[in-house]
């Protein structure tokens, strides 16, 4: 296939405001034809194509092309500046709150813009303010997060990314493990514009519908690697839960 669509940024900003179930998908783990077919029909509202080690440029371009045989929205994540897919619907670019170092809030993103910013498509570029919870995931370790958070200091991560940063996202990441509902909570009243977003250890109805009170859009990974039949009935426990509204 030929890698062709492009994101306008209104039409990827417009598009994530009605994101309620995401798929992410590895590039660097195997998944047969059949399993992405179900994953890419299951009515989803995207699939982000990202991950944190053995990224290449190589994996992700195929797993995009993959994806874009199909009629689902497709975005990159982008983890290094190197593994850059021309053509996806967008890129979301990932910064993390409570990183241990300063690499991970706007070292390495400023060492991509200084590099690449003429010629980044803008419009199809968006933040993803991460808040990473788990602290024995790759992300927390990778980017030494700080992990010890208080329900005030999430909700002040969250306040910050929207009121001062202006982030279109809020994502509280527990990869791989399930989070704690109340965290949630307080991260979603800590914003009124920004998206949140949850990821990490959905495997049950139920946690995805806990998670789906709070969270705006609910993101789905190791489920699909682990038991992708159930990863794709996750798509409609969430659509089938309505937010809750906070004061
Ligand atoms: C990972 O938030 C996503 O970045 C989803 O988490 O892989 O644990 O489902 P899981």
């Amino acid at each position: 296939m030929v890698l062709k669509r492009v994101g306008g940024t209104d039409v990827l900003k417009e598009k994530m405001k009605t994101w309620r179930h995401v798929f992410k998908l590895d590039p660097n783990r195997p998944l047969s034809d059949r399993v992405l077919e179900n994953v890419c029909t299951s009515g989803t509202d995207a699939v982000i194509v990202g991950g944190t080690d053995g990224i290449t440029y190589e994996n992700s371009r195929n797993l995009i092309e993959r994806v874009m045989d199909y009629p689902v929205m497709c975005v990159q994540e982008i983890s290094r500046e190197e593994t850059v897919v021309i053509g996806v619907d967008g890129y979301l670019v990932p910064v993390v709150l409570n990183a241990g170092s300063l690499r991970w809030v706007l070292g390495s993103q400023h060492r991509a813009v200084k590099k690449y910013g003429d010629w980044i498509p803008w419009e199809a570029v968006i933040a993803l303010g991460y808040i990473v919870m788990n602290p024995e995931s790759k992300v927390a370790k990778l980017t030494e997060s700080q992990t010890q958070l208080s329900d005030a200091d999430v909700k002040a991560y969250a306040r910050l990314a929207e009121r001062i940063f202006g982030m279109p996202t809020v994502y509280v990441e527990y990869s791989g493990a399930f989070g704690d509902e109340e965290t949630l909570r307080a991260a979603s009243s800590g914003v009124n514009q920004s998206r949140l977003i949850y990821g990490g250890g959905i495997t049950r109805k139920e946690e995805a519908q806990a998670m789906a009170r709070w969270a705006d859009t609910v993101v789905v990974g190791n489920l699909v690697y682990q038991n992708p039949d159930m990863a794709v009935k996750t798509v409609n426990w969430v659509k089938e839960v309505l937010k809750e509204k906070h004061p």
